[in-house]
């Protein structure tokens, strides 16, 4: 009753990075990629727009509502927390998840606007911690030039620039840099690979763990 391939967990993968970092289109790579290989695979985003917190904050992204940026912080780490549980079931299922978007988001943006950073931190400890980070990253000058910026709220050069600083304290031994403005396959190929090995980490037994950790 041990070792076989639908009792081991799948493993939980976040990519993180500035707006037109390419996270998005990297995500749906990934996916495509483990599902060929035959890896039960999923692709979540957060925000997740589709609860009623997740409406609440795309009102707020396009600028439809106005709200304290404390109130905001809370209800992304809110939309986080709703899918905890989900989460966990999955991976523990034996699903591998790629995630765009997750916590350090939440930290980056907040702390950009110059809230605390441990202020900004509390709220996602007990979520799940990833397995692998991997970031996108790209110059806020460069993203910019991608063009594309659909006018929401973050989307404007001087704040992505802050997020950029702010994504620069956040990272730790899970994160894997890459650098964002290489030809869009030698990207691909470089995330399969270190994907792909910590799908067999995970395989292999590494227990979940909570953020922040
Ligand atoms: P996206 O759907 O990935 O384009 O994200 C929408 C915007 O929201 C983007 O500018 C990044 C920002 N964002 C994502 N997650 C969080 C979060 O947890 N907190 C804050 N303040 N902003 C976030
Ligand atoms: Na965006
Ligand atoms: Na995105």
């Amino acid at each position: 009753l041990s070792g076989g391939k639908s009792e081991s967990r799948g493993a939980l993968i976040v990519l993180e990075g500035l707006d037109r970092s390419g996270k998005t289109s990297q995500s749906s790579k990934l996916l495509t990629y483990l599902e060929g290989l035959g890896h039960s695979a999923e692709l979540w985003r957060f925000p997740d727009r589709s609860t009623n917190v997740g409406q609440m904050i795309s009102m707020y992204l396009s600028n439809k509502s106005q709200l304290d940026d404390h109130t905001i912080h809370l209800l992304f780490s809110a939309n986080r927390w709703e899918k905890r549980s989900l989460m966990e079931t999955k991976l523990k299922t034996g699903t591998t998840l790629i995630v765009d978007r997750y916590s350090y988001s939440g930290v980056a943006f907040s702390s950009a606007k110059g809230l605390a950073l441990e202020w900004c931190k509390a709220p996602e400890i007990g979520l799940l911690s990833p397995d692998l980070v991997l970031y996108l990253d790209i110059q806020p000058e460069k993203a910019a030039e991608r063009g594309g910026y659909g006018g929401e709220r973050y989307e404007q050069l001087e704040f992505q620039k802050k997020v950029a600083k702010c994504y620069q304290v956040l990272h730790d031994a899970s994160w894997k840099i890459i650098d964002a403005c290489q030809p869009i396959e030698d990207i691909e190929k470089q995330l399969q690979e270190i994907v792909l090995d910590c799908v067999m980490t995970c395989q292999k037994g590494k227990p979940l763990s909570n953020l922040w950790s």
